[in-house]
């Protein structure tokens, strides 16, 4: 994101405006005496919000404690994570499958959260993965990524996942239109605008969560940047912002910024559903894996699904309408009431704000200006509340309060610009270290904003902390808006490069029935052992099954013998525990794919393929009592051919074998 805007916006703004006099020099006096009391959250204490936030190219979620700022997990999601074993154990592997395989990181742009009467709900968070494209859900029972769906006929996985007013669909907008896969891709490049399409992901979300793609509509060929569904009065309609409607192939920094207006594309989804009821949906041929997490065997199933039902939306005239919108439009915001839309040309020096009322009646008296590819492009002004004049360079994102306001995050002149949505004027505006993408509001896509905080997500970070080489951490910025005027109060760095973020009360999600621990007499993992009476060593030819157990201070068994070179040997470790914040973890010289974390209750197993003969001591790895360093045991692996039978023992010298 930062270096594509930055060359664009150098492109078209270098003549005429001095990059360098829009960056604010120190925010020393920006500071406000009575800061630190406002961010300061004593020892013991707990955080007002819970902040999930995305991890950019680091394919993770983070989740952080408002007002203080305070890194409280971070979450594997496109991701592998030594710290968790996540994505290296057995259990954990087929959650990052795809239909290219196994593909354990992504770019993770936007998380949204679960509604209900498009209020936050505390039940899940969702995640896109842009590269390869996928959407995720992540529990918040657990804070673990419980599902993962990959978006066939799609490439960059951008506009999503955003989310409708009850959670009814997460949806998914492709970045780069491409010939579908159902489709001869085998074209030159310079054919896009023949057969390059753009698809746009609704998925299904069910009672527990599960998602399921519903179908597909078939668009125009541009790129699809971001999204945010009706609510309100415009709840069965979703909205798109599009680039690229030149159609470019090539130098899109130029020849994607040739037209004074792409488009928002206004999608009547609730159309859409009874043109799929009436059958007008068509079934292809696709691939794509849908992988999903039992919490009843901690396992993960990754599963290939080949089929996808396409709606053509440019045949059917009916489902989308084009808003133009100035200068390649990259937010797409709803305000709390539903009626306002707020669309921010990253080239544009103003905001145009669109009304849901005048869009029905322009759909309804025809105000159209002709189509595109079969889509009606609805009269700029029929559709337009008014613009947001001369309110900064750059805009990219805008939240609400719920009070009537919205808050444009500008990436060009690095500020956050504060203005009141029906009168549009500009009421407070405050610079921003250095160049703030996205922004957020506990709840300010949703229906009932908390208002009280507003984050920056910044993409520069220069000098704000101690250096660190070459690789800066990127950095938030908590402000209070509980005033009129916003009031800078924090900083603090994030992990990876923060795009979306989402906000919640913490006692929302505090009190959703989150787990302490996993219920060992509900445990249905296929190799757990519920007691030390149930370890065992099993050999099946070369593999070697190993039901083990950990409690403090003790591996049961906690010496093997019999293992031979040419073995694969996999340790299933059942944490004994019940009992909040007594994990275990496992680690065994020599292995190549990380060591474990094994929560209470749980069953996880490490796959070890020993390359030497010798003894392997094996060790809990997370201090879990005062005997922790006692907690060990060792594993013999004698030469392939070698006669030493399996055994193994807990408290006992063994007679020697030879
Ligand atoms: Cu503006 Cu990828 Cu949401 Cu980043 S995107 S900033
Ligand atoms: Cu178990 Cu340390």
């Amino acid at each position: 994101m930062k270096n594509k805007i930055l060359a664009v916006i150098a492109t078209i703004f270098l003549g005429t405006v001095v990059l360098v006099s829009c960056k604010p020099k120190s925010s020393g006096d920006a500071v406000s005496g009575d800061a630190a009391q406002k961010a300061y959250v004593a020892p013991g204490k707990y955080d007002e919000f819970y902040n999930f936030v995305s991890g950019g190219f680091s394919g993770q979620m983070s989740v952080y404690g408002l007002p203080s700022g305070r890194l409280l997990r971070v979450i594997p999601v496109f991701s592998v994570d030594p710290e968790k074993g996540w994505g290296y154990s057995e259990e954990t592997k087929p959650m990052l499958n795809t239909s290219h395989g196994f593909v354990p990181w992504d770019d993770l742009h936007h998380v949204n959260m679960s509604q209900t009467n498009g209020e936050i709900d505390g039940r899940w968070v969702f995640a896109n993965g842009n590269n390869t494209p996928r959407v995720a859900r992540v529990d918040l029972k657990t804070f673990k990524t419980a599902e993962i769906i990959e978006i066939p006929n799609s490439a960059g996985n951008h506009s999503s996942p955003f989310i409708t007013e009850n959670t009814e669909y997460v949806i998914a907008g492709t970045r780069f239109s491409v010939p579908a896969d159902y489709s001869d891709g085998d074209v030159p490049i310079n054919t896009y605008k023949q057969n390059f399409k753009g698809h746009i992901s609704f998925i299904k979300v069910g009672k527990e969560g599960e998602m399921d793609i519903a179908f597909q509509l078939l668009t125009p060929g541009v790129n699809f940047d971001l999204s945010h569904a009706g609510k309100g009065k415009s709840h069965g309609w979703f909205f798109f912002s599009t680039y690229n409607t030149e159609q470019a192939n090539t130098l899109l920094e130029v020849n994607a910024s040739q037209k004074d207006k792409d488009f928002i594309m206004a999608v009547n989804w609730k159309k859409a559903e009874e043109y799929i009821k009436a059958g007008k949906g068509k079934k292809q041929a696709v691939r794509y894996a849908h992988n999903t997490w039992d919490e009843k065997t901690h396992t993960a199933k990754s599963e290939i699904k080949t089929e996808v039902l396409v709606l053509d939306a440019m045949a059917l005239k009916d489902i989308c309408y084009m808003i133009p919108c100035p200068k390649s439009p990259h937010g797409c915001d709803v305000d709390p009431t539903g009626e306002y839309i707020v669309g921010s040309g990253k080239l544009a020096a103003l905001i145009p704000v669109f009304s849901f009322d005048k869009l029905q009646a322009a759909i309804a008296k025809k105000q159209f200006d002709g189509d595109y590819e079969g889509i009606p492009v609805l009269k700029y002004e029929s559709v337009l509340h008014g613009e947001v004049k001369k309110p900064g360079l750059g805009p990219l994102h805008t939240e609400f309060d719920g009070k009537g306001n919205a808050y444009t995050s500008f990436f060009v002149s690095s500020e956050i610009v504060k203005w009141d949505i029906k009168t549009l004027k500009v009421l407070d505006r405050v610079p921003t270290y250095y160049s703030i993408g996205h922004l957020m509001i506990p709840g300010g896509d949703s229906r009932k904003p908390f208002g009280k905080y507003l984050v920056a997500y910044n993409k520069i970070t220069k000098d704000r902390y101690l250096p660190t080489g070459p690789e800066l951490a990127q950095s938030a910025q908590l402000f209070d808006i509980s005033g009129d005027k916003m009031k800078l109060i924090l900083d603090y760095p994030t992990i990876g490069e923060p795009h979306y973020a989402q906000g919640a009360p913490a006692d929302l999600i505090r009190n959703n029935g989150q787990y302490k621990f996993y219920k060992l007499d509900t445990n249905q993992h296929p190799y757990v052992a519920k007691g030390e009476k149930e370890n065992k060593v099993v050999r099946e030819g070369n593999k070697v099954h190993v039901y083990m157990t950990s409690i403090r201070s003790h591996f049961a068994p906690d010496n093997i013998e019999g293992i031979k070179l040419g073995d694969e040997v996999y340790f299933h470790v059942t944490n004994l525990e019940q009992d909040w914040d007594v994990p275990h973890g496992f680690g065994i010289k020599g292995a190549n794919n990380a060591e474990l974390l094994i929560m209470p209750g749980e069953t996880t197993t490490l796959k070890w393929v020993p390359d030497r003969v010798g003894i392997f001591p094996m060790y809990c790895t997370d201090f879990c009592s005062a005997l922790h360093q006692e907690m060990s045991g060792y594993v013999r692996v004698s030469p392939k051919g070698s006669k030493v039978p399996i055994s193994y023992s807990l408290g006992t010298n063994l007679p020697a074998v030879k």
